[in-house]
């Protein structure tokens, strides 16, 4: 595999320009018009312009990526995350074309993206979910009052098109379960273009727990342990950590198996992540994500596996160079996202960096495209850069991340560092396993 299209902007394709250049592999990076003076534009072999700012026309232009790779000869493409990674239209035209998509099959995408279809499969797999209706609803009023009186309220509403937090409503009584659908149906008919509900009990103080696995989609998978993700607001994860705080290894190796060979029987390929809601000792799963994640950072840390590197590796058809014996879990990792937003209103916040100096020292990884003179577009994503810390202990990575936090100066634009600054010193935190309501609840205190 000589040549990857990076079809991705910002730190992701960087990160992915980074494991290419390791591999000795020639990259393409395609850019928007706004995009031109991009860390990773300027380092890659090749770039191409492939529309203008707004993403429709560039980042989600699937004609002109194939194009791209077209021009430039490329064997194959890396979505990253967002955009196109989850599209599987756009990993049918990537193979049809003759390139090599570097994640999923396009059925496997499909399967996931449809989350009635997904958590069925996993349950037949042996993951265990949330309970629920086991399938979709149906328009008769009496069969849904009876599996809702069957799961015990409160239950929740999700679409089978929605995912990430789009299309669910909470239910906690009968009296409202009839409308409560009705309307969930209509707004997912409108938003997703799929009307398809299902139903599933209603965790109150879940946690986010997920699991990284790598498989190869020759027979072999391995799972690289969980991450905690509960600190997030409004869906969007705001700190991640790994191991997750109170998980034994008891505990991560019977989910993690699970998961593991969840990926063999469905024929996994590439990278992906198992989401839980964890409560009260126990794994319900959700959703799949079937691309590489803003946080898989943290997981890199604990195990010395260089993820994009073994998509790259996967995708060129080799098999997994480790098996799950020579995966250890070591020490502690925090991920703390930076973006360009006022902290306290999380307005966004783009424009031009005035000053810049990244953290340093031992266990400290600073994953981000900017510099200073870098202008932040205000067209996508906020999410300016990713702050990881390393310790043996979760102790140590706390107390290097809050010197990280300390060091680093991102001037002319506002941030949210002093956020994660807050955060970092917040007792709770401090204790760990705060659950997915936490920082809200704090936020709402403030
Ligand atoms: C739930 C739930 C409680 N019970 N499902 C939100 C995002 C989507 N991935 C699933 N979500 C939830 N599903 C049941 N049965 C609570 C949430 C939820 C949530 C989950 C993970 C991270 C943050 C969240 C914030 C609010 C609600």
């Amino acid at each position: 595999m000589d040549k990857v299209l990076i079809a991705n902007r910002g730190e992701i394709a960087l990160r992915i320009l980074r494991a290419c250049k390791e591999l000795g592999i020639k990259t393409v990076a395609v850019h928007s018009t706004a995009d031109r003076n991009l860390k990773h534009v300027l380092l890659a072999d090749e770039s191409i312009c492939i529309g203008n700012a707004s993403a429709t026309e560039s980042y989600l232009n699937i004609p002109r990526i194939i194009a791209a790779a077209e021009v430039t000869n490329s064997i194959a493409i890396h979505p990253g995350y967002g955009f196109l990674a989850e599209n599987a239209d756009f990993a049918d035209a990537v193979e049809k074309s003759g390139f090599i998509f570097i994640g999923p099959r396009a059925d496997t995408i499909n399967l996931m993206g449809d989350k009635v279809s997904a958590i069925n499969a996993m349950k037949k797999a042996g993951v265990p979910c949330v309970p629920g209706s086991d399938g979709p609803l149906t328009d008769d009023a009496d069969r849904n009052k009876t599996i809702a009186k069957r799961i015990g309220y409160p239950i929740i509403v999700k679409a089978a098109g929605g995912g990430g937090g789009r299309g669910m409503r909470v239910v906690r009584s009968e009296a409202e379960l009839i409308k409560s659908i009705e309307t969930t149906k209509a707004e997912a008919g409108a938003a997703f273009g799929n009307d398809v509900v299902y139903m599933e009990k209603f965790l109150e103080n879940p946690r986010h727990v997920e699991i990284q696995v790598l498989a190869d989609g020759q027979g072999n998978a391995i799972h690289l342990g969980e991450r905690d993700c509960s600190m997030q607001r409004r869906h969007q994860k705001v700190v991640e950590e790994a191991p997750a705080p109170g998980i034994s290894e008891q505990m991560r190796s019977k989910i993690g198996d699970r998961c593991r060979k969840a990926c063999i029987e469905i024929g996994y390929r590439g990278a992906g992540t198992f989401e839980f809601l964890y409560e009260n000792g126990e794994f319900y799963f959700i959703e799949m994500n079937t691309r590489i994640q803003v946080e898989h950072p943290v997981s890199e840390m604990i195990t010395g596996v260089d993820l994009v590197k073994e998509q790259l590796r996967i995708a060129a058809g080799q098999p997994l160079s480790i098996d799950q014996s020579q995966i250890q879990i070591r020490g502690h990792a925090i991920e703390c996202r930076i973006n360009a937003e006022d902290p306290i209103s999380f307005i966004p916040s783009p424009g031009k960096i005035e000053m810049f100096h990244p953290p340093g020292g031992l266990g400290v990884r600073w994953d981000s495209h900017i510099y200073a003179g870098y202008t932040v577009p205000p067209y996508y994503d906020s999410m300016i850069g990713k702050l990881i810390t390393y310790g043996e202990s979760r102790d140590e990575a706390i107390a290097r991340m809050r010197h990280a936090l300390d060091e680093l100066v991102v001037d002319g634009i506002k941030t949210n560092i002093p956020l994660q600054q807050r955060i970092m010193a917040d007792e709770n935190f401090y204790a760990g396993g705060t659950n997915i309501h936490y920082l809200e609840k704090k936020l709402g205190l403030a």
